[in-house]
């Protein structure tokens, strides 16, 4: 097979935002840089990111400041999250969007011109920037402006399946062209991965099929690095239900941000039983745990839902605020929402661990391997505030991409690969065959198994024999048929790559016997002062857990104090 060699300075895994800023920042500190996405340029994950960009910016609440994002953001990771991480993040928020507005980003204003800022849940002040409920398309325009402008390539239908790690340094990446079959060994100073999430291993989700299966984390697995707190996964509180075939697809949360309503189906707006003061802008884990409760005690509608109603704010303002979601419900079930409510309920939506990475430069364990994005652990903990992704792609993929271009243009920038190349293409060879499993129904099977027990509420029975059935999977799995081209073959590479970051998911899901923001066991209903820690998943499979890094000491007394209300276990009695 025809193997084509590319060498670069920085090599960008991943053409959604986290890459594109990346690859911006490390091309402004004088590298050269390629950046290889698995879909078509433009149309990564982040254009499906629907509601907003946080940054204290004080537009319509003056009193917000940088240290209460940190605290939102900290306090309500049930303090999981990494503290340094989320000080960057919260210190540096403010610069990012306004940089973007600058580039051309075409934000909501005030009437003075302003960037507006609408309520997104748990947020003590409004601090969401958004662009109607289609800000991460905007922002993927804005970004992919400035790419062009500079000249940086982006190569698209690239599958990487193995990283080149040689003399223990990563050297780059070997990818498959799922439409020709083409091979290509990238050779690179450094790499930085921007994959996305691993979603896509549970039924019901927010992603396409053929993207977040957790490529990233798997890659830098197989690399040496550790993955942090796996199972800890988001399940965003309102997807669709109907019709079966796009169930799971986001209803953002911007709709309860302009005022929408949770009802079930006797018309009771339940949430004033789980979080009286902040009802439906409340935080996704509870709000996710309600909707699930409202639903599998029977008090859910025909699909399976419950109902979100936003008709009050009469279509003019729906299709200024609203007009993805306006015109979503119009084509999928031709419900006009401007009239009535839209059946919802939880669905996987984002991953908040995720490859373990060290706080100021997002390096990982892996000498010249960084991540950035989704596919990175340490900002979210055991619970994500909507709009904080959106703003840590911009932040972490600019200084991975600082760091990144250091790395590759310093001396322990370049190294042989030739040994690990050929390591990459046996394996490739290895997992395909023209006959043996077939992917689609490994990939059937495991979102079911992951659905059903390994979801929005666990046990211990039921993750020990997920964790049987995803094992036995991956041992049929070992050859993949892939009669049909190499489309087949990508397919394969997600199975795969579904199994691995599902395995690890739940074996750290068995370690944490608590409750805690968006991982609920039933028979582990309160939260553990003990399991104030992060779990480490290594090569070998095996979970180690260490202690969350300290506060800085001038924000202790911004983290100390409860998360804003009584924890899930209240829910669980
Ligand atoms: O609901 C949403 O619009 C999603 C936003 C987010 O996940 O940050």
């Amino acid at each position: 097979m025809n193997v084509q060699t590319s060498d670069t300075d920085v090599l960008i895994i991943g053409s959604g935002g986290a890459g594109l800023r990346a690859a911006i920042a490390a091309r402004e500190a004088g590298a050269d840089v390629l950046v290889i996405g698995k879909r078509g340029a433009g149309d990564a994950h982040t254009v499906l990111a629907a509601g907003g960009i946080n940054a204290a910016l004080g537009t319509r609440d003056p009193e917000d400041c940088w240290e209460q994002h940190f605290a939102d953001t900290f306090r309500e990771s049930y303090f999981l999250a990494h503290p340094r991480v989320v000080q960057i993040m919260a210190q540096e928020a403010p610069a990012a969007v306004l940089e973007l507005a600058d580039w051309g980003c075409a934000f909501a204003r005030t009437e003075d011109g302003r960037l507006d800022q609408r309520y997104f849940g748990a947020h003590t002040y409004r601090r969401t920037c958004y662009a109607g409920d289609q800000t991460g398309k905007e922002i993927m325009r804005t970004l992919g402006v400035r790419i062009a402008e500079r000249g940086i390539p982006v190569l698209e239908h690239q599958h990487v399946f193995q990283l080149l790690v040689e003399d223990g340094a990563c050297r780059g990446a070997v990818s498959l062209d799922p439409r020709s079959g083409d091979r290509t060994a990238f050779l690179a100073g450094s790499v930085i991965l921007c994959t996305g999430g691993h979603t896509s291993v549970w039924l019901r989700n927010t992603s396409r099929p053929d993207e977040n299966w957790g490529e990233g984390m798997a890659l830098a697995l197989a690399a040496g690095c550790s993955l942090m707190d796996m199972e800890l996964v988001q399940f965003h509180p309102t997807g669709m239900v109907a019709p079966e075939n796009i169930a799971g697809t986001l209803v953002t949360e911007a709709v309860r941000g302009e005022g929408g309503r949770l009802y079930n189906a006797s018309g009771e707006r339940f949430m004033q039983r789980y979080d009286p003061e902040r009802m439906e802008l409340s935080t996704r884990d509870r709000v996710a745990l309600a909707n699930y409760t409202e639903i599998a005690e029977g008090r859910g509608g025909p699909n399976g839902g419950v109902f979100l109603d936003i008709s009050h704010l009469g279509r003019a303002t729906i299709e200024e605020k609203l007009p993805k979601m306006y015109r979503q419900f119009l084509s999928f079930q031709g419900l006009d929402i401007s009239k009535e409510p839209m059946e919802v309920a939880p669905t996987a939506h984002y991953s908040m661990g995720g490859i373990a990475v060290e706080p100021e430069t997002h390096a990982t364990d892996v000498p010249g391997l960084f991540a950035a994005g989704e596919c990175a652990s340490g900002l979210h903990g055991a619970n994500r505030l909507g709009g904080n992704s959106l703003v840590d792609i911009l932040v972490f993929g600019r200084r991975a991409g600082e760091a990144a271009a250091a790395h590759a243009t310093s001396s322990a920038g370049r190294g042989h690969a030739e040994r690990a190349i050929g390591e990459a293409l046996g394996s490739l060879d290895a997992l395909t065959g023209t006959r043996g499993q077939s992917a689609r129904e490994a990939q059937r099977e495991l979102r079911r198994i992951m659905w059903e027990r390994c979801g929005v509420l666990r046990d211990d029975a039921g993750l020990r024999s997920a964790l049987d059935e995803v094992e036995a999977l991956d041992r049929a799995a070992e050859i993949f048929e892939v009669a049909g081209g190499p489309a087949n073959v990508s397919r394969a590479l997600d199975a795969r790559t579904g199994l691995i970051t599902a395995r690890a998911t739940i074996r750290c899901a068995i370690e944490r016997r608590e409750t805690r923001g968006a991982h609920n066991r039933s028979d582990f209903p309160s939260v553990d002062e003990h399991l104030e820690r992060n779990f480490f998943v290594r090569r070998s499979g095996d979970v180690e857990s260490g202690p969350v890094p300290d506060v800085p000491s001038e924000l202790t007394a911004w983290a100390s104090g409860a998360p804003m209300c009584p924890g899930p276990e209240r829910l669980l009695e």
